[in-house]
């Protein structure tokens, strides 16, 4: 039989992925949880056939040049690609792969837990009533937004945006996207959106904004402090993307002058620091980057990680690769 490949594998997984590792490929695992140190990837980079990083990983262009000739594929445990220099590494005849598809419904499901959490202080009132704060019910007290008939404006209507869409329409919100493209009509028609060729222009008429992109040169502070400010002062934020395509510090300022009404973040710019003005921003729920961390998620991105560096090893071109086009 041939050799199996080396792989290394930077963060511990979920056991049934580990066990698989082990039955499939000659895999080293990291059993400590903690990320590797940029030597110990340095070092990873030139003794693997295949690496399996996440996003803690910081795989940029001077870290790549250390990756040995035998390194042939890195197949990331997650969608996002942002930590990866795609580019840097396929220059070195390195293939990228993703796990696109298994985490989009969970996703979409902690983006609608944000926006209705946010709308309907769900964690103020919660925290409320711990700390001996509930003195009887009052017709006045506690009250959010109507969810029914808001204005949703998605940016980005991939998979993620387009099943955070169908959610929305179940909960009778009027749904609007911005994208490089409109999506095909049978989709639109399906979901009943339409489409805004000018972000700008969606901005300024949304209730509620729900950012689905990926991060790239082209989206970094996409929502800058001058978009921001086209919003109207009811308007909420929700972001379980990528925290580098929201201008952070121009979102908290805003809420803070109460020029936006809230925000329901689970991604952030600096991972994992979290800016003292966000913390202290009104009507703010933030999350420590869990819209894929679910028990199934985990495994499926786990599976799909395998599937592809099994199909690799097979002699066949992997089903996630990453091109950088795509990006
Ligand atoms: C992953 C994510 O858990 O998939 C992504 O893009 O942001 C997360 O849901 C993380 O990337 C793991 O590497």
């Amino acid at each position: 039989a041939a050799r199996k490949p080396k792989v290394i594998v930077t963060r511990k997984l979920p056991d049934p992925v580990e066990t698989r590792m082990r039955e499939l490929f000659d895999a080293e695992l990291n059993l400590s949880d903690e990320p590797l140190s940029r030597d110990a990837l340095a070092q990873a980079l030139q003794r693997a056939d295949v690496l399996a990083p996440t996003i803690t990983d910081r795989l940029d262009a001077d870290v790549l040049a250390a990756a040995g000739p035998q390194l042939k594929l890195i197949a990331n445990f997650g969608a996002g690609v942002d930590h990866i220099d795609v580019a840097a590494a396929n220059a070195k005849g390195i293939t990228v792969t993703n796990t696109p598809g298994v985490l989009t419904e969970d996703t979409a499901d902690l983006t609608m837990t944000l926006m209705m959490a946010v709308l309907r202080r769900v964690v103020e009132g919660a925290n409320i009533l711990r700390e001996g704060g509930f003195s009887g019910w009052s017709p006045t007290w506690m009250l959010g937004r109507r969810i029914t008939g808001k204005r949703l404006g998605i940016i980005g209507m991939g998979r993620i945006g387009q099943a955070v869409a169908r959610r929305a329409r179940a909960f009778g919100l009027q749904i609007h996207y911005h994208n490089r493209k409109p999506v095909s009509h049978l989709i639109a028609d399906e979901l009943g959106a339409t489409y805004w060729d000018s972000l700008d222009q969606m901005l300024a008429r949304v209730d509620i904004v729900t950012v689905h992109s990926p991060h790239t040169p082209a989206t970094y502070h996409l929502l800058s402090a001058r978009r921001l400010k086209l919003l109207q002062p009811h308007a909420i934020v929700i972001n379980t993307a990528r925290g580098e395509i929201i201008d952070e510090s121009a979102l908290a300022q805003l809420l803070t002058d109460g020029k936006i009404a809230g925000a329901g973040l689970d991604v952030f710019e600096r991972e994992p620091e979290i800016k003292p003005e966000l913390l202290a921003a009104p009507n703010t729920v933030l999350l420590p980057h869990m819209s894929s961390a679910t028990v199934e998620g985990r495994i499926d991105m786990g599976e799909k990680v395998i599937i592809n560096i099994k199909t690799w090893m097979d002699g066949h071109r992997p089903p996630d690769r990453v091109i950088p086009a795509m990006l």
